[in-house]
């Protein structure tokens, strides 16, 4: 598993430096979205993020990314309520990246 530590070292530099990172987070993942959903259901499982973490050419900086929503998996899945209670609550849809991030700012 990628070490995480960077990102928390961004984290705690300051707020606007953190505001503008938080809507790069959201950007990178919201623009890659659709090669990250590899099954096209549209929504990011566990695996897929893990798959995307490991992925060939990765950034240090795009493997903090992708860590952030891993570890946040379940919060972030929890941010949108797609009105489908069967829907899997441990994937995340692009209503949810959106709802996440704009509860943070
Ligand atoms: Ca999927």
């Amino acid at each position: 598993m990628p070490d995480v530590s960077e990102f928390d070292e961004l984290i705690s530099t300051s707020k606007s430096q953190t505001a503008s990172l938080l809507k790069e987070f959201e950007q990178f993942v919201y623009s890659n979205f659709d090669n990250f959903d590899l099954d096209k259901d549209g929504y990011l499982s566990k695996e897929e993020l893990e798959a995307a973490i490991f992925e060939k050419n990765r950034t240090v900086k795009e493997v903090s990314i992708l860590n952030f929503f891993l570890i946040r998996l379940k919060e972030i899945a929890a941010s949108y309520d797609e009105g489908d209670p069967d829907s899997d609550s441990d994937c995340i849809s692009k209503m949810d990246i959106q709802a996440y991030f704009s509860k943070l700012q």
